[in-house]
């Protein structure tokens, strides 16, 4: 977009006011990054030098060399932090376990080699500092160059195989093997797109300095604990040039699961949301009064439609300002929430983090007077232009202005908001040229030690989410917190969800949603969904629907639009399109206990609900480039369609054997197939040997898909919704006998099982006898219309609690 076309798109958002105040703001950041920026290093580059002297340490080694040193600790047999050193060690701020049980390591010296190992892998440090990681037996991982550094800044680099695949670096707009744009620069710097993107739009919201590599050797993960402003590229070397810091990294290798497990027992878990989140949320910016919200409630009422989550815009705010309510178009919020919590929805309000420069407003005098706004080197508070024009940015480094930002959400909450929406938390501020963000010198606190902006920007919306959580948790302790968060760094999976911003209104902006959200699964951040028909624009009925079809698969599934954008609900695209959104709403709303399930699995173990294709077989090479699939959990494989008018698509399918969702068909995997998929349908396969759960009214349906050999399971979590109080595990087991199948049902914990009635239905088999407990009982199809959903119903039996079934019968 040429430079005028840009200022009217700009001017026409942010309208006049905005505009001048962009314009002078841009001159001002001009400035100030003249005076206090950075110059560019006038140091050459070096490297380490030789190998000095060597210190055996409880974990690992210590390595000094003429112009730097480097610490290696295993942290776990398989999980190595490596510390290059000098440069600012990082503040924990991702870090969730700093204490790590013993762990066996030996040092050896090898002529001129360093030999640190655990029982599962090994660094080799060579005497000028390259780093090479090997498996338990023996092979090549990863070979690291001796890194550079310059000045304050370092680059750190490894050796790529040819065929090495690269995956994650956050949220990005990009291929999901990133290593397929050669010469491209991935960068580490949060950015505001500023209303739209499209493939190819680099950086974005959620910059995360972590990826998983794949080869034929295996798979591993490095994790750059270093905030600071940095570029990526994947040529044939990995490379990673950061602007200051210590270059501090984590590495681990394994298997996919491994992996993030490790990670996300290094950064967190994500906490198991309350339930209702799982369910379908509807946003738009131009919801301007309680009665837009009302009578888009009352639509999906009147359509009988399933809605769990409205979301207020920037319009409900009295003049942009954050934590207010405009009296005159909100004036009674609470009876307002009141009313829709009585439908079963929940309202959500958006926060943003920029605060109304004006002396009338009461935040912003506190926040002057408590000392919490992030300031220039000269001490003054920087004041940037963002929605409610020239406004402070709290310092969410500082924990006084984290606590006194947490204490802002009381009123809100008091009013019976039931979650919150971190916008513009990149942080983003609008500018007419340059950096969308504040000037790099602006000073931050960093837990006492201090740094610039270079550093904390792209921590201000995970310490943001932070002070939300913490507030959240403190003022309703007896329900789990539900925030989404545009920007994050590592670590956002503890407090927050996120969802991928402003992508564009096209068949590209679906495409880029699966490698976008496939990317953040595997850069730890499990929850994330697209705008459903993408922000800015119209999507046709077709390309609405493909994208309902895609998020029903989603953990987070919302529409939202801008404010310029028509009215987006199902009912306004008319039939069939109305109808066809109610069958996936329903198909989603019986998916809830899988959902849940897969929400606790990831609390528990760090292992994302979406997942590659390569998740269970990372040696098999034809699916390291599927970026139009993914697995929801482990029973189902989902193939949306992303191209228009497409009526049918190719597939590569996992080993294994798989039934279709809509008609039981079954296929065997490990190879490739066009599949058929008219308009109304999303292609989805149950993996055999795989029980899903799931739900209508007071009935748990247990979808059992047998194994072709051996055995299979499934499980269901349970608890209150929400809150923190008991739980229970329900697990199935089925096992393929002589005559058929038989059913075992175990349970753990000491929440009541809440279903009435069980019914169990068996697919691809033909079914003569059933036995729940050693009684016979009968079985047939179900009527149609007790078919909750629209997926083939197989044969039916209805129970109540049972300890075993025998099914007999045989295997279409
Ligand atoms: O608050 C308005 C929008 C919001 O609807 C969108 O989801 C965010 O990504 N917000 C950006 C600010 C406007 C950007 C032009």
């Amino acid at each position: 977009m040429n430079i005028k076309k840009q200022i009217a798109l700009r001017l026409r958002t942010i309208r006049l006011e905005r505009f001048i105040a962009s314009l002078i703001y841009s001159w001002q950041r001009d400035r100030i990054e003249r005076q206090y920026g950075k110059p560019k290093p006038s140091e050459p580059m070096q490297t380490p030098g030789q190998l000095q002297g060597l210190k055996k340490t409880d974990r690992g080694a210590w390595m000094q060399f003429e112009r730097a040193a480097v610490q290696v600790e295993f942290l776990k047999s398989d999980f190595v932090r490596v510390t290059w050193e000098p440069g600012w060690l990082p503040v924990p701020y991702a870090i969730a376990k700093e204490t790590w049980p013993e762990v066996k390591v030996t040092v050896e010296e090898n002529r001129d080699k360093i030999l640190i190992s655990s029982s599962q892998l090994t660094a080799i440090v060579s005497g000028e500092g390259s780093i090479e990681f090997l498996d338990e037996s023996g092979r090549s991982l990863r070979q690291e160059l001796p890194p550079q550094r310059q000045g304050e800044q370092w680059t750190h680099g490894a050796k790529l195989r040819s065929r090495e695949r690269i995956y994650g670096l956050g949220e990005r707009a990009a291929p999901f093997n990133l290593r397929l744009q050669q010469g491209k620069k991935y960068r580490m710097w949060h950015y505001d797109a500023g209303g739209l993107y499209g493939p190819g739009m680099d950086p974005l919201y959620l910059c995360i300095p972590v990826y998983v590599g794949l080869h034929e050797n295996g798979s591993y993960l490095i994790f750059y604990e270093n905030s600071f402003d940095a570029n990526f590229s994947f040529n044939d070397v990995a490379t990673a040039e950061f602007q200051g810091g210590a270059i501090r990294y984590y590495f681990t290798a394994g298997n996919p699961r491994q992996l993030l497990g490790n990670y996300s027992e290094l950064t967190g878990g994500p906490p198991l949301p309350p339930r209702w989140v799982f369910g379908y949320h509807q946003s738009r910016w131009g919801y301007e009064t309680e009665k837009a919200v009302r009578d888009t409630a009352n639509g999906f009422e009147k359509y009988d439609l399933p809605l769990s989550a409205i979301h207020l815009d920037i319009d409900c705010k009295d003049n942009f300002r954050s934590f207010t309510i405009d009296p005159d178009r909100f004036p009674k919020l609470r009876e307002f929430n009141r009313e829709m919590e009585a439908k079963g929805v929940r309202i959500i309000a958006i926060v943003n983090p920029g605060v109304k420069r004006d002396r009338n407003n009461k935040l912003y005098r506190e926040g002057v007077a408590q000392e919490v706004f992030s300031t220039l080197p000269n001490g003054e508070i920087i004041h940037a232009p963002v929605w409610p024009v020239m406004s402070a940015f709290p310092d969410f480094t500082h924990p006084l202005a984290r606590h006194w930002w947490s204490r802002q959400y009381e009123y809100l909450l008091d009013l019976g908001v039931c979650g919150f929406w971190h916008d513009m938390n990149d942080p983003g501020v609008f500018t007419l040229w340059g950096d969308a963000t504040l000037p790099t010198p602006t000073r931050h606190f960093m837990e006492g030690r201090g740094g610039d902006h270079r550093e904390a920007h792209n921590l201000y919306g995970l310490l943001q989410a932070r002070a939300g959580y913490e507030a959240l948790r403190d003022y309703r302790p007896e329900q789990r917190p539900f925030i989404v968060s545009r920007s994050g760094w590592a670590g956002l999976q503890r407090y927050a969800w996120t969802w991928t911003g402003d992508i564009e209104t096209s068949w590209a902006g679906l495409r880029q949603t699966v490698s976008t959200v496939l990317g953040l699964s595997l850069s730890g951040i499990p929850y994330t969904g697209p705008d459903i028909g993408g922000f800015k624009g119209n999507p046709n009925a077709e390309l609405y629907l493909r994208w309902f079809q895609l998020s029903t698969f989603l953990p987070f599934c919302r529409t939202h639009s801008a404010n310029n954008a028509k009215p987006r609900t199902p009912w306004t695209y008319g039939e069939p399109t109305s109808s066809c959104v109610r069958d996936l709403l329903r198909l989603r709303y019986g998916l809830i206990p899988y959902f849940y399930t897969l929400g606790w699995e990831a609390q528990e173990t760090g292992i994302p609900p979406i997942r590659p294709l390569f998740w269970e077989e990372p040696d098999n090479s034809q699916l390291w480039d599927v970026e139009d699939a993914f697995f929801l959990g482990d029973a189902l494989l989902v193939y949306p369609i992303v191209f228009a008018k497409a009526r049918s698509r190719l597939a590569i399918v996992p080993r294994g054997y798989w039934y279709r969702l809509s008609d039981d068909s079954r296929l065997q995997g490990s190879r490739r197939l066009r599949l058929d998929v008219p308009l109304a349908e999303i292609a989805v396969f149950v993996k055999a040997g795989s029980i899903l759960p799931m739900e209508a009214g007071k009935t748990l349906i247990l979808h059992l898909y047998p194994p072709v050999e051996d055995r299979g399971e499934g499980r269901v979590y349970s608890d209150a919704g929400d809150g923190y109080g008991p739980w229970r595990l329900d697990g199935f087991e089925m096992t393929r006998t002589a005559e058929g199948l038989e059913l075992n049902w175990h349970s753990q914990g000491t929440y009541p099982f809440v279903y009435q009635m069980v019914e169990l239905h068996l697919h691809g088999m033909k079914l003569q006898q059933v036995w729940v407990d050693d009684r016979e009982v009968r079985f047939g199809s179900p009527a149609p219309e007790t078919s909750p959903v629209k997926i083939a119903p197989g044969m039916v039996v209805c129970c109540d609690r049972f300890q075993q079934v025998r099914f007999l019968g045989r295997m279409d």
